[in-house]
């Protein structure tokens, strides 16, 4: 959504602007100086038109905040706040504005000049108001540009869709249950607060997409050992989440105890609130202890993946939220 954002250089701008006017041909008949204004106001002209159309360029390719699902709303916030943003945006609309203000006023006053002197003195003060509209907005566009590197790593997806989130401590095996739920190739898609990205993978319910994510340095470790940006990022993904898988590793090898991993999972379900919730025990393939869990597999031997996959589904169908969301795809793809 946010990978288009261009970044704002007041130099290249301005070069832009007044190099190609400078190119600028004007087809007209007559005394000297009056040829030379029409090409000068021309300059004016279009410069002013180069400038306007780069700042609305980015103005356009952010999206309406108040039309924003709730994912990536939030997450706009937390990278560069949604009200910061909004009068960033608006420093941009007032430069657009001022821009053609003095363009007018400054075309207006060379219409009535012949003194050539005069019209390029016109014309350089142009240029200089523009050039300094420009700075004046410096910060906005200093912090437009921080932003924009960052919103580019949002992840494409958004609370309208279906999102199933599966969690649980470091190598349970978060990443297997994925591809084994998915038929798409799971991709890295970035995530603006850890290195590993999140990873994502979909499959397809009643011709809906259904999307599945696992996001490794965020809800695979307990609230306390998280910064406020990184518990800011794992409440986010709460917009996100329809259905909770849980994973837990019950063999004799697991890294975490099974105190740990069920304090982790009361930790997760606090985070992301009520829903539909999946208990995995996975790695039965080995010799594991009992864990009081809905589905025993082995996503190694493909033990009860099966059964997994079947109780998603019919968890999936009938959660009211997927009809919803289905509704509102259609309704996005036939408008
Ligand atoms: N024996 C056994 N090993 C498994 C099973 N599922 C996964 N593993 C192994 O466990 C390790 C971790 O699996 P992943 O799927 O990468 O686990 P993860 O939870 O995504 O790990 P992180 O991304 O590090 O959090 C790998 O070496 C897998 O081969 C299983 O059912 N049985
Ligand atoms: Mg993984």
């Amino acid at each position: 959504m946010f990978k288009k954002i261009p970044y704002i250089s007041i130099d290249e701008i301005i070069n832009k602007a007044f190099s190609r006017s400078a190119k600028t041909v004007v087809k007209s008949h007559g005394p000297k100086n009056l040829v030379l204004r029409d090409k000068e106001m021309e300059k004016v002209e279009r410069s002013a038109q180069i400038i306007a159309s780069s700042l609305q360029k980015v103005i356009d390719r952010y999206p309406e905040m108040s039309e924003l699902d709730d994912f990536n709303w939030n997450m706009i916030d937390i990278l560069a706040g949604v009200r910061n943003t909004r009068k960033n945006l608006d420093a941009l609309r007032w430069a657009i504005t001022s821009i053609f203000r003095t363009d007018r006023k400054i075309l207006k006053r060379m219409e009535g000049t012949r003194d050539k002197d005069s019209i390029i003195q016109y014309r350089k003060e142009a240029y200089g108001k523009y050039n300094s509209i420009l700075r004046t907005i410096s910060k906005n566009i200093d912090e437009l540009n921080e932003a924009q590197i960052r919103l580019k790593e949002i992840p494409p997806i958004s609370t309208n869709d279906y999102t199933v989130v599966i969690a649980g401590y470091p190598n349970v095996g978060k990443s297997s249950i994925l591809a084994h739920l998915t038929t798409s190739k799971p991709m890295i898609a970035s995530y603006p607060f850890t290195t590993r990205g999140i990873n994502i993978g979909t499959f397809k319910l009643k011709y809906q997409r259904i999307y599945v994510i696992d996001t490794p340095g965020l809800l695979d470790r307990p609230t306390s050992k998280r910064n406020e940006i990184e518990h800011k990022a794992t409440t986010a993904i709460k917009y996100l989440a329809s259905v909770l898988i849980f994973v837990i590793d019950g063999s004799k090898t697991r890294n975490y105890t099974l105190d740990e991993q069920y304090a982790l999972l009361e930790d997760v379900k606090a985070q992301l609130g009520d829903m539909p919730l999946i208990i995995v025990q996975n790695k039965i393939d080995v010799d594991s202890d009992d864990v009081n869990a809905d589905v025993k597999i082995s996503s190694l031997e493909s033990l009860g993946t099966q059964e997994l996959k079947a109780k998603l589904t019919r968890m999936i169908l009938d959660d009211k939220a997927f009809e919803e969301k289905r509704k509102l795809i259609i309704k996005k793809e036939d408008g």
